[in-house]
């Protein structure tokens, strides 16, 4: 290998790196433009990776990993769509650094060009194609001048110079970037809303058992879980919703007149079908709701088997009609407008059914004679029955008085849950817990708590609810793939 090898070498690494830089202070100019929306552009490639990985994977990767699994995946996307808005740069910086000072400018310029154009075409977003754009000027202009520089500072070589330039300029966008999501989170805790939503939430609050650490009757932090890693925003004023299929004539609502329909508030749980055993994808919150039914009647939907949900996302799940029958449209969550990673501005609520027929961002209501398969169906998962009786266990407190107290929450969809029985010896003796008193609704949580006294060892706790209808949660453990996770949740405690 001779001299001139190792150069080209070294070139070509330097200019790679460049590149990626390049790339990545586009991906961060674009988020500093316009945030976690589905213009970033990373969004679309996210998007594509996520709907067209094999079922057997994402189930895989959701058993295994959680929602860690959608991070990776973002983080994958971000590295895709880096390297791919990269490439411009690799041949600008080439001709850059072989022509003048005006050769120089014309190809920083040409390949911030074409980095709109990939970014434009990957989110028709000018804004966002912009930041991206700017982003690539930003690097390959600092690497430009750091090539022409006269500063004995800086190393002499020009690959490391350049490097070093073109890592600035990402350190700078990302901090743009950074910015960005700093000022966007809100925190703290919000008042109550006016009205008869905070008057129940209010009460649902002083109904809350007295337990450190148990997320209260309205949950505090409710659970997200759907396809995306960027949620699409929708537009409430564009938004409306059509029923469609085997119907006389279509139908389609917007939000004005859902507003104007008579509405109430209803507590609605929900358990998502991918979680663990005693997992936190169970939450609840106080919905303004409509009923669904009417809907379809206007179009004179007859009597037919099925109803697809179809959403903004390209989400859809088929389940039968009639479950739609209990189905709810609901826009405001917690007496407040519905959060977008809620499904704003209108979302269904499908009462003691799994989470994912809860479509969020829902926008058709397509009637079908015969069954089909929904998102997760086609990947394997049957989540659109009722939902499982559980009783989970999140709390263990030492008190003051040596007692121990554990405590969870207890669902069992519309059948309501009865009873929770806590055994303290592994499941030899039980007794029953204390519960709160029930929320207003059918679909709802109960909390349990449950004092004693404990013994010198290691002890297993085990929980176990029983439902409205007189059945004990069943013992036999499966995990959640493919029809919720079933069982007793047992936790060892040490005195
Ligand atoms: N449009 C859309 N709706 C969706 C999903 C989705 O991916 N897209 N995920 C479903 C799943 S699997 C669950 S568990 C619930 C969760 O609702 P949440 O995020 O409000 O808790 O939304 C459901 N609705
Ligand atoms: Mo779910």
């Amino acid at each position: 290998m001779d001299g001139s090898d190792v150069s080209e070498r070294r070139r070509v690494a330097g200019d790679a790196a460049v590149a990626l830089a390049a790339g990545g202070a586009a991906v961060a100019g674009s988020y500093a433009i316009v945030g976690f929306t589905p213009e970033f552009v990373v969004a679309p490639v996210e998007g594509t990776l996520a709907r067209t990985m094999p079922g057997a994977v994402v189930t895989l990767a959701i058993t295994l990993l959680g929602s860690l699994g959608q991070q990776l995946n973002l983080l994958t996307a971000v590295g895709l769509t880096a390297a791919g808005l990269g490439v411009p740069a690799l041949v600008g910086r080439r001709v850059a650094g072989e022509s003048g000072v005006g050769g120089a400018l014309a190809a920083t310029l040409g390949t911030a060009g074409a980095v709109w154009l990939l970014a434009w075409a990957l989110t028709v977003a000018l804004r966002s194609a912009a930041g991206a754009a700017g982003g690539t000027a930003l690097v390959l202009g600092l690497t430009v001048a750091a090539d022409r520089l006269d500063a004995p500072q800086l190393p002499t070589d020009t690959e490391r110079r350049g490097v070093l330039a073109a890592t600035a300029g990402t350190v700078l966008a990302g901090g743009v970037a950074g910015t960005r999501a700093l000022g966007g989170s809100g925190g703290g805790r919000r008042p109550l809303p006016s009205g008869e939503a905070g008057e129940l939430i209010r009460e649902a609050r002083e109904q809350s058992l007295d337990v450190e650490g148990l997320e209260p009757l309205v949950s505090r932090d409710f659970y997200t879980v759907d396809i995306n890693s960027v949620d699409p925003s929708v537009d409430a004023e564009e938004w409306s919703l059509t029923v469609t299929g085997a119907v006389d004539q279509e139908v389609t609502v917007d939000l004005e007149t859902l507003r104007e329909t008579e509405s109430r508030e209803e507590f609605v749980s929900l358990r998502c079908v991918g979680e663990s055993l005693n997992g936190r994808k169970m939450d609840t919150a106080l919905w303004t709701v409509v009923d669904v039914m009417p809907l379809l009647e206007q179009a004179g939907a007859p009597e037919e088997c099925c109803v697809m949900l179809r959403a903004a996302d390209e989400f859809y799940e088929e389940f039968p009609r009639e479950a739609l029958e209990e189905g709810l449209l609901a826009y405001r969550m917690n007496g407040r407008d519905l959060p977008r990673a809620h499904g704003a501005p209108v979302r269904a609520l499908i009462p003691g059914h799994w989470g994912e027929i809860n479509v969020k961002w829902l926008t058709e209501i397509e009637v079908l004679e015969e069954p089909a398969d929904g998102y997760w169906e086609e990947r394997g998962w049957h989540g659109t029955g009722p939902v499982n009786t559980v009783a989970k266990l999140h709390v263990t407190n030492r008190l003051s008085d040596g007692r121990i107290e554990v405590a969870g929450h207890a669902y069992a969809g519309t059948r309501g849950v009865e009873t929770v029985e806590v055994s303290t010896d592994g499941g030899e003796t039980w007794t029953e817990a204390e519960l709160s008193a029930p929320l207003p609704d059918d679909d709802v949580w109960r909390q349990w708590a449950h004092r004693y006294d404990p013994p010198d060892a290691p002890h297993d706790v085990v929980v176990r609810a029983v439902d409205g209808e007189g059945t004990v949660q069943p013992q036999a453990e499966t995990g959640p793939f493919p029809s919720g996770p079933t069982g007793w949740v047992t936790e060892t405690v040490r005195p």
